[in-house]
C-alpha cells in the first residue's frame, strides 16, 4: 500500500515533473537509482579494461588516438554517473568499496576477452550499440541528474558505435584472413551482447517498479529486440553472418525472430564465475591500491589551500 506521500510522488512521475536531488522521495526509489547509476558507472570503468588492453597494439597512430579517446570518454562517463549517483547521499568510496566486494555489479558484457584486434572493433559496434539503445531511452527518464548526465554520454556513444563499425569495415574490405578476423568477433561477441540487456522480462525482478517510477521507460525485452533489428541489416552490409541459424525476419511481426539466449551462461557471468571476472576486479582494485598516494597528496594539498585561506 502506497502512503499519501508515495502516492504524490507518483503523481508527478506521471505528470512527467523530474525528480531532483533536494525532492522527497520513496526511500525504495532513491535505493534502486543508486543501484543502477553505481553499477552503470562501474560498468563504464570497468569497461575500459578490455580495450585498453589494445591501446599498445593498435594497427596505426589514427587507430591508436581514437582507441585513446575511446577508453578515456569511458572514464568521463564513469565519473558523471558516480557524481550523478552521490547526489542521492552515497559516496564514492562507498560506491567503490562494494564494487571490489563484490557487493555491486557492473555489466557482464566486461567479463569476456578480447583476443583479437577485431574484437575492439566488435565492441564498438555491438556493446556500444547495444548501450545507447538503452541510454536513450534513459535520457528521458524520471531523475534529473542522470537523464541529464545521458545526453553527453549518449552523443559520445555513438560516435564510440561509428569508430567500431568503421573499423569492421575496413577489416571486411581487406584480406580474406582479415574478415575471418571480423567474423570471428562477430560470433564471439553476438550473444553476449544480447545478454547486456538483462534476463528476459518475466525474469527481470526489477523491471514492473522501475517502468512505473520511469526509471526504465522500456523492458529488457523490448530494448533486445530492437538491437536485433538494428543490427541484422548492418552486419549484412559487411557481409558478415549473425551466429544464429534460428534467426529470420518475421513479416508479421515486424521485427527478427532471433533463437534462445543461454540464460545459464548470463547468470554464471553475473555470478562471478565469467571469463575475466576475478582478472577485471583485481586490476581495479590495484589501480585504487596503486592510487593511493595520489589520493593522500590531494587531499592534504587540498587541506594545505583551506589552512591558508583561513588565516
Ligand atoms: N550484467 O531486474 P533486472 C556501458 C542484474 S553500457 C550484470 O532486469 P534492472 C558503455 C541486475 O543488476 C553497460 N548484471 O535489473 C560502454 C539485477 O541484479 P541486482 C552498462 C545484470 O536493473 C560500452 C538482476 O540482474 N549499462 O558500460 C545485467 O531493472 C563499451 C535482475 O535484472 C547500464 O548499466 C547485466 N547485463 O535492469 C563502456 C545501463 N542485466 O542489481 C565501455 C543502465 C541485469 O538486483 C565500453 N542500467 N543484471 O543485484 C539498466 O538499464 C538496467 O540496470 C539493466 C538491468 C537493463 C542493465
Amino acid at each position: 500500500e502506497l502512503d499519501a506521500a508515495e502516492v504524490r510522488f507518483q503523481k508527478r512521475i506521471d505528470d512527467g515533473i523530474r525528480v531532483e536531488p533536494q525532492d522527497w522521495m520513496p526511500d525504495r526509489y532513491r535505493k534502486t537509482l543508486i543501484r543502477q547509476i553505481s553499477q552503470h558507472a562501474h560498468s563504464e570503468i570497468v569497461g575500459q579494461l578490455p580495450e585498453g588492453n589494445w591501446i599498445t597494439r593498435a594497427p596505426s597512430l589514427k587507430r591508436k588516438a581514437i582507441l585513446l579517446a575511446k577508453v578515456q570518454d569511458e572514464a568521463g562517463h564513469g565519473l558523471y554517473l558516480y557524481s550523478a549517483a552521490e547526489t542521492l547521499g552515497i559516496s564514492r568510496d562507498q560506491m567503490v568499496d562494494d564494487l571490489h566486494s563484490g557487493k555491486a555489479k557492473y555489466s557482464s558484457i566486461f567479463n569476456y576477452p578480447t583476443l583479437t584486434w577485431a574484437d575492439v572493433g566488435a565492441i564498438g559496434w555491438l556493446v556500444d550499440g547495444s548501450a545507447i539503445m538503452n541510454q536513450i531511452p534513459l535520457c528521458r527518464c524520471s531523475y534529473g541528474p542522470y537523464s541529464r548526465a545521458m545526453i553527453r554520454v549518449c552523443k559520445e556513444e555513438a560516435f564510440h558505435m561509428r569508430q567500431g563499425y568503421d573499423m569492421l569495415m575496413s577489416l571486411c574490405r581487406g584480406t580474406p584472413e582479415q574478415k575471418q578476423m571480423a567474423q570471428d568477433a562477430l560470433n564471439r561477441w553476438w550473444w553476449p551482447s544480447l545478454m547486456m540487456f538483462g534476463p528476459p522480462d518475466a525474469d527481470s525482478v526489477h523491471s514492473e517498479q522501475s517502468k512505473q517510477w520511469k526509471i526504465k521507460l522500456f523492458t529488457n525485452d523490448e530494448l533486445r529486440q530492437k538491437m536485433v533489428d538494428q543490427t541484422v541489416p548492418q552486419a549484412e552490409y559487411l557481409g558478415l553472418t549473425i551466429p544464429d541459424a534460428d534467426l529470420k525476419w518475421n513479416a508479421e511481426r515486424g521485427h527478427y525472430d532471433y533463437g534462445a539466449i543461454d540464460w545459464e551462461e548470463f547468470y554464471n557471468v553475473v555470478k562471478g564465475n565469467g571469463p575475466c571476472n576475478r582478472e577485471r576486479i583485481a586490476t581495479r582494485k590495484k589501480a585504487w591500491d596503486d592510487g593511493e598516494w595520489f589520493r593522500e597528496a590531494l587531499v592534504a594539498h587540498a587541506d594545505k589551500k583551506s589552512k591558508s585561506k583561513l588565516q
